[in-house]
């Protein structure tokens, strides 16, 4: 009787799930970001902010951060190790955007019109455009050539600068029509060389060439999915993915390059995961998103982590930023020291390895496999 009782409950339960998975809608893929840390601090000390705009990632992967009020620029490691505080009131007036070109050389929008060089170590370099050549000079961004894309917040134009300096060419004119611009604000360049800029009083986002030939555009005002107010900073991953600060709804929105809607985080508050009028924003790797969390004066980092060999989403169980539970079941045990043993070059080809580079060297490797073990 139990068996018969048993084998009921069993076939009753494939049955069950056969049901499920023949009636599930299909849903749009939608990625999850994790938090993984954040820094900053209202202040002018090293490593504090007075509005954190601009924020920019560089190839080594240092973070770039345009400090507004204190008017500096900061630069730091993947995790908010300070590094550099450069330029000051002589140098730089209110900066707002900012981006690394392939040598490391900052390129730094001010309030004073300026779109100005500082080297590796801080150095002053030069600057591109000509004195009253911008309205107001905003976002910055970098593309593989190293040719400078400036938005012109007043002027409602992109101008795109050679790595020497030469203008090469500049789109856009005041409205709200293909290719026209409301206050352009950020700007960025993925590595197919596509332009990707937050037209932020259209409350939208308009794709260039890099010719500025327009090729798609998506968002219209509102608070819901792909919809904005008033976005600001836009960044891309090196998998063409396209992260939105949406300003005035207090969040981050992802999309991939077409505008296909990703995902979304974050609401108005101070907590972990809430943003106070994000500004700027930068991205690395495969779904590696820092945002200038402008009204709470620091930098909140967050990554997108995919489930390893068909577990759960991996997480991190006791908040030091790093991905002990690598099997996503709540818990850091044995089984986490295996999989992520056998799945090393998978993780390394597919997970934000910030996330799970526990030794803090750069890569996947052995080593990490027994920090694991031992932090269990
Ligand atoms: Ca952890
Ligand atoms: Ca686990
Ligand atoms: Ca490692």
């Amino acid at each position: 009787m139990h068996t018969w009782a048993g084998r009921t409950s069993a076939a009753a339960l494939a049955l069950f799930i056969l049901l499920l998975c023949g009636t599930m809608p299909a849903v749009a893929a939608m990625e999850n970001y994790s938090f993984v840390t954040a820094w900053g601090g209202a202040g002018p000390g090293e490593g504090h902010f007075s509005g954190p705009l601009g924020v920019a990632v560089a190839r080594s992967g240092s973070v770039y951060v345009a400090d507004h009020l204190n008017n500096r620029f900061q630069v730091f490691d993947a995790r908010g190790a300070f590094l550099a505080a450069w330029g000051g009131a002589a140098q730089l007036s209110l900066p707002w955007g900012i981006a690394v070109n392939g040598s490391g050389v900052a390129i730094v929008s001010d309030y004073a019109g300026r779109v100005q060089t500082f080297g590796p170590d801080g150095t002053y370099l030069g600057g591109y455009g000509t004195p009253g050549q911008f309205g107001y000079p905003l976002g910055v961004a970098v593309d593989g050539a190293d040719c400078v894309y400036v938005t012109d917040y007043v002027g409602n134009c992109v101008r795109k600068f050679a790595p020497n300096g030469t203008l090469l060419t500049g789109w856009g004119t005041p409205g709200g029509g293909v290719g026209e611009f409301s206050n352009p604000y950020g700007i960025a360049s993925d590595r197919a060389g596509r332009v990707y800029v937050a037209d932020s009083g259209n409350n939208r986002v308009q794709v260039f060439d890099e010719n500025g030939t327009y090729l798609a555009g998506w968002g219209g005002p509102g608070a819901r999915d792909g919809e904005f107010s008033y976005p600001t900073g836009v960044a891309t991953d090196n998998a063409g993915r396209v992260f939105v600060a949406d300003y005035s709804n207090n969040r981050v929105q992802a999309f991939d390059g077409n505008g296909t809607f990703l995902s979304v985080w974050g609401t108005e508050g101070t907590e972990i995961g809430q943003f106070s009028h994000p500004q700027g924003i930068g991205a690395s790797g495969r779904g590696i998103v820092y945002v200038g969390d402008t009204g709470n004066s620091r930098v909140q980092v967050f990554a997108l982590a995919v489930a390893v060999a068909g577990g759960g989403i991996p997480a991190d169980t006791d908040g030091d930023g790093l991905f002990d539970d690598v099997n996503g079941n709540g818990r850091a045990d044995f089984n986490d020291v295996v999989l992520y043993f056998n799945q090393m070059s998978w993780i390394t080809a597919n997970e934000p390895v910030i996330l799970f580079d526990y030794n803090g060297n750069g890569r996947i490797d052995f080593a990490d496999v027994v920090w694991l073990f031992n932090h269990l």
